[in-house]
């Protein structure tokens, strides 16, 4: 596992500390049609390019260059079986998403959390939506009301919803419906070490995830801490979906690298878009 400076990182979400266990099985059902086979299943490291676990996929993004590539896939990439990523299926709507964002760090400003184990956490996060993420120093959870102010969390914006909506059901996800946009904000040298999201009920449920701002290397795991990593670089404006056997996989994002993006200056923002409840 990634050593780091020994304080200044680990979410460590899952990480032994969720009353619920990972399900003995960690292929839950696929939603995605026809896609993986049986012979991908308990297969998380397969090559992409061996198309298992692949759905080619037909994105529906608009926009600067949608005309170009209407009814074409643009470079979506099968990760591992069940993990989708979609190159810049969000740049054309960065600015609004940016634009969003501001009314909901207004009323819950981006906050540096403590893990478990009384680390402070290089990335600092905040919520929108019905529950938001939390971590103190009794554990992990989601929660109703933000503990910086005790009142709910703001709404989750429409701009928002609608974005992992449409790039749930791109992946073979229709109606996704998140209760809960978690958000992270790294400047350089943030990093995330390796952990799995489990805190949410239904692990059927995919996790849409969209970066903003400047790149960062993404580590790609397996489903046992020990697993080697794959480094994915994401950039501004690309959107991942994480689901079926991709769901419970270990990982994290490197030390990000200075830089300066035109629209968030040396940051990096990802929004992660699940259904807790
Ligand atoms: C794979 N965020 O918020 S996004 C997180 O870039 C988190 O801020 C990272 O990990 C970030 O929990 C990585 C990619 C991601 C998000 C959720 C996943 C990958 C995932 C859930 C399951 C499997
Ligand atoms: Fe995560």
């Amino acid at each position: 596992m990634m050593g780091g400076n020994g304080m200044a990182l680990s979410r460590a979400r899952s990480a032994s500390s969720s009353t619920r266990g990972p399900p003995s099985s960690c292929s839950p059902p696929s939603p995605r049609p026809s896609a993986s086979s049986d012979r991908c299943a308990g297969r998380l490291r397969g090559d992409p390019r061996d198309g298992c676990g692949y759905t080619p996929i037909r994105v529906v993004s608009s926009g600067a260059t949608g005309e170009l590539f209407e009814g074409m896939a643009q470079g979506n990439q099968a990760l591992a079986p069940g993990a989708m990523l979609l190159r810049g299926f969000a740049r054309a709507e960065l600015s609004g998403l940016v634009a969003a964002l501001r009314e909901v760090t207004e009323a819950a400003p981006f906050r540096h959390m403590t893990t478990r184990g009384g680390y402070g956490m290089s990335v600092a996060m905040t919520s929108c939506g019905a529950v938001g993420w939390v971590t103190d120093g009794t554990g992990y959870r989601y929660d109703p009301n933000d503990p910086a102010t005790g009142r709910a969390w703001p709404p989750m914006p429409e701009a928002f919803r609608l974005l992992a909506r449409r790039a749930a059901a791109a992946c073979g996800y229709p109606g996704f419906e998140p209760d809960s946009c978690l958000l992270n904000e790294y400047t350089p040298g943030s990093r995330l070490s390796l952990h799995r999201d489990a805190d949410e009920r239904d692990f059927t449920q995919p996790i849409v995830s969209v970066s903003l701002g400047l790149p960062a290397v993404f580590l790609f795991g397996g489903l046992e801490r020990g697993d080697r990593t794959t480094r994915i670089r994401l950039e501004s404006g690309d959107v991942v979906v994480f689901g079926g056997p991709a769901r419970l996989v270990y990982h994290g994002v490197a030390p990000l690298a200075d830089g300066f993006d035109p629209l968030l200056g040396r940051r990096r923002l990802n929004f992660t878009f699940r259904r807790a409840r």
